[in-house]
């Protein structure tokens, strides 16, 4: 028992030390964060403990950002061009202008980014990624600074940059230090929509592109989940 107790607290010394790393996988691409190197010293833990990532990698790559980082939960791995080939949806904070969403192709090569919101410490979260407006295109939905602007935005990638294509007030789905993303995307039978909740985190609130927000009621975070759940 003793030398089984030595060798867990050896363990699990070594995996302390080790770097943190989360991961996504769809189909053969495989891409994670990790930390090596960090902590980058950035001074805003928004997400409450997750550590400031500072590579983003696949299975033959790894990007890093001069005086940044990536500033988010996981990274997706979705086809967002609709070729069948999935893509890699991340968010990337300079130090100096906040956070921007990039996209990153199965070779580990930029694809497009969203301007830098502008100044440190502004941050946005994924919402969700699907066919929010029912024309057969992928669209990328976030939510531009969750604790003060509240924007919920779309945007898409076309001839190679992400076009915004709509933005809607007064949305949000991150609270200052959560370690997780509220709401997310479902499709309930009438198409891929959006779940987050109402800028002051009262009403629930369902979202297509191109149409009125929908109140599903008051908020809770098991009524978020249920209605992800199309329940
Ligand atoms: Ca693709
Ligand atoms: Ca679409």
């Amino acid at each position: 028992m003793k030398v089984l107790g030595a060798a867990l607290a050896a363990l699990l010394a070594c995996s302390s030390a080790q770097a943190r790393q989360i991961c996504d996988q769809n189909a053969n691409l495989r891409a994670c964060y990790d930390d090596r190197g960090g902590p980058v010293g950035y001074d805003h833990d928004i997400l409450g403990g997750t550590p400031e990532w500072t590579t983003l990698s696949g299975p033959n790559w790894a990007l890093q950002f001069r005086n940044g980082f990536f500033e988010d939960i996981r990274p997706r791995v979705v086809d967002v061009t609709g070729d069948g080939i999935p893509e890699v949806v991340s968010v990337q904070t300079s130090r100096a202008r906040g956070a921007r969403l990039i996209v990153v192709s199965a070779q580990g090569k930029l694809l497009a980014a969203t301007r830098y919101i502008g100044q440190p410490h502004r941050w946005l979260a994924v919402a969700g990624i699907g066919d929010f407006d029912g024309d057969g295109r992928i669209e990328i939905a976030y939510v531009d600074r969750p604790h003060l602007a509240k924007q919920l935005v779309f945007v898409r990638l076309e001839a190679g940059r992400l076009r915004e294509l709509a933005r809607v007030s007064g949305l949000t789905n991150h609270r200052i230090g959560d370690d997780h993303i509220s709401g997310g995307s479902r499709n309930c039978g009438r198409g891929d929509e959006l779940i987050v909740a109402s800028g002051d985190w009262t009403r629930l609130v369902a979202v297509r592109m191109g149409a009125a927000p929908q109140d599903l009621g008051v908020y809770s975070a098991d009524r978020m989940r249920a209605a992800l759940a199309c329940q």
